[in-house]
């Protein structure tokens, strides 16, 4: 059973900056099943994307791969042999308790573990990277750089799954699915103190874009195509192809 996410329960006198540390990562699973639409949806499908892109003797890379559910995921579906997976991120809380997962759930694909920033990581022979809610805590100006490291450490034909919260230009659409995504938090049984407190937390750290912004920014990175297989609400998940 997921340990049940309280982090925004008790009214606080001043909200700090959302942290990645061992208070969040204790409830992780929790939390992000019921703050993101289709979460899990998403996680199942990586393993068939990894089925279906992952190349024998290649890379497969999740970067801010926080407790591994989709390097996990992955892991289970690949056919191919001598396959290396690395997990990166710069959250000690989710490395440590990752490594515990990785080695808990047996398979012959070694899973290298990298506490690092996604933005210094060196990328190469890749058939597959995950980009799975994370590019969206990246500053907006050094986006565009880790993707191209991306596509640079992609092989022909390889696959970027890049998942994230989304902005809509049009205000009326962004109100609307901004209050059917609030919806969604108030039935998964989250307070309208916990949800405010949250989302100021979130403020100036969750940078969302609008699909557009994303698409371009990838086919100038280098990608030859991008475009959404999933989406639900304002989360959105986008398949890349070098
Ligand atoms: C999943 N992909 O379960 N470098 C490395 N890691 C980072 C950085 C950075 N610059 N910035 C943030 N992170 C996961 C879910 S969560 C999404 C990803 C969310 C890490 C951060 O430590 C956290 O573990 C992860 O990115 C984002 O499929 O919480 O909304």
């Amino acid at each position: 059973m997921d340990k049940v996410d309280k982090v925004f329960s008790e009214p606080l006198n001043e909200v700090d900056d959302f942290n990645f540390d061992d208070k969040v990562a204790d409830v992780f699973p929790d939390m992000i099943k019921r703050s993101v639409p289709g979460y899990e949806r998403i996680i199942r499908h990586l393993g068939t994307f990894a089925r279906l892109f992952v190349t024998d003797s290649s890379n497969v890379y999740d970067l801010g791969s926080s407790l591994g559910a989709a390097t996990l995921s992955m892991r289970r579906s690949i056919s191919a042999s001598n396959v290396k997976m690395i997990a990166v991120d710069n959250s000690v809380s989710m490395v440590e308790r990752s490594k515990k997962l990785f080695s808990a759930y047996g398979s012959d694909i070694p899973v290298q573990v990298i506490k690092q920033d996604i933005e210094t990581v060196e990328i190469s022979n890749a058939s597959m990277v995950v980009l799975n809610f994370t590019l969206q805590f990246i500053e907006k100006a050094k986006r565009t750089d880790l993707l191209q490291n991306i596509v640079k450490g992609l092989n022909p034909g390889g696959l970027l799954v890049l998942s994230e919260k989304i902005h809509f230009s049009n205000p009326a659409t962004q109100k609307l699915i901004d209050d059917m995504h609030l919806d969604f938090k108030r039935k998964n049984g989250y307070s309208e103190l916990e949800i405010s407190q949250k989302r100021e937390a979130l403020q100036d750290i969750l940078i969302p874009e609008t699909f557009d912004e994303h698409r371009n920014r990838l086919l100038s990175a280098g990608f030859r195509s991008a475009d959404i297989w999933f989406q639900q609400y304002n989360f959105a998940s986008i398949v890349a192809i070098k």
